[in-house]
């Protein structure tokens, strides 16, 4: 099969990782570059001997004619981006979280199907190393059935170094990293029928909440709390950018602990293992286990560009990821629960 051409839309920090991931896989090949500051993704162009180096999207559209974009840019550029792309015939993978509101991400998702263009949503953390060894041992029912679970994303990484643009956000971690943390609830437990959530904002200089709070009942009964902070204090056990997440089940206990450690609880005793992602030399050894998610990530949404299999995050998926974004932000303003709705 033909490799597919695609290009990237943003030439951000995060582009130069997912350019590093797409080449660890035979089957797609990057053959032009968009950025708004045209001298930036000029500078990623060398470094990956790309050539075709474009400040306007849709001259890149008309020309490179690309099987599908990559888009890697701010999130208030998603919709209008993915909308240009769908005009020109291009499928579209987007960056999490895929828009400012519920609303504008569900007309991305129908623009894309009334055009016929497939449309998917770059959401990795599901494919983390520890999350797939954890969420395949809650399947085989080593801990029964679950009741009960915690996820946490609780850092005092200083964030805003490497992403000066997070502080400007008015909606921050419930969108960044509640996106992530979120999707993984559904991933492991499946749909949530209500939450409450309570925001807070610990930095003072930016805009948004670097705190928050979900509380989640599920449709199969379980409950589950994801807790996220950025509020850049100090942490005995700073196990950034890991997710840590603790389930209880019928017949025993399930933790992913700090290190990517797995501990499995029964009557027999726990079983620990670590699970270790692999390791790639373009990779961030700080953000090792979420560079490495990537590769997995982009094989899935390849598949589905291909047509071998169905994508797990597309973007009718991934909007009951968003749905459970913004009714959190419903719920902080509300001071109450929120039924989630379809
Ligand atoms: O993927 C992201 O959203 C990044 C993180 C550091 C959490 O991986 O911000």
């Amino acid at each position: 099969m033909k490799p597919l051409r695609f290009a990237i839309f943003g030439t951000g920090f995060w582009s130069r990782y997912q350019l590093s991931a797409w080449r660890e896989l035979k089957g797609a090949e990057c053959v032009a570059l968009y950025n708004r500051t045209r001298s930036k993704a000029e500078t990623l162009g060398r470094e990956f001997g790309i050539t075709a180096i474009y400040d306007d999207p849709e001259e890149l559209l008309r020309r490179e004619r690309p099987d599908f974009v990559d888009i890697i840019t701010d999130v208030a550029s998603h919709a209008p981006l993915t909308r240009l792309a769908a005009k020109h015939g291009a499928a579209v993978i987007c960056q999490k979280p895929m828009a400012t509101s519920l609303r504008e991400a569900g007309a991305m998702v129908r623009d894309c199907d009334r055009r016929g263009v497939q449309f998917l949503v770059h959401e990795n953390f599901r494919w983390q190393t520890p999350i797939r060894a954890l969420a395949k041992e809650l399947k085989r029912g080593a801990i029964g059935r679950p009741f009960r679970a915690r996820i946490d994303f609780i850092s005092g990484f200083p964030v805003f170094d490497n992403q000066p643009f997070l502080a400007e956000l008015e909606q921050f971690i419930l969108t960044d990293v509640g996106s992530h943390a979120l999707d993984v609830a559904r991933f492991l437990f499946g749909e949530a029928r209500e939450l409450y959530c309570k925001t807070q904002r610990i930095h003072q200089h930016i805009k948004g909440e670097d705190v928050a709070t979900v509380l989640l009942e599920m449709h199969n009964g379980m409950t589950v709390t994801v807790n996220l902070a950025y509020a850049g204090n100090a942490l005995e056990r700073e196990a950034f950018p890991e997710t840590l997440v603790f389930v209880e089940g019928d017949a025993g206990s399930a933790e992913l602990a700090p290190g990517c450690e797995l501990r499995v609880t029964t009557r027999a005793g726990t079983q620990q293992t670590t699970a270790t992602p692999p390791a790639y030399p373009w990779a961030d050894s700080r953000y090792a286990v979420v560079h490495s998610s990537i590769v997995p990530c982009h094989a899935n949404l390849l598949d589905a560009l291909q047509g071998r299999a169905k994508a797990e995050t597309t973007g009718a998926d991934n909007l009951r990821t968003v749905r459970l974004v913004f009714a959190a932000y419903r719920s902080a303003a509300k001071s109450r629960a929120v039924a989630i709705s379809e």
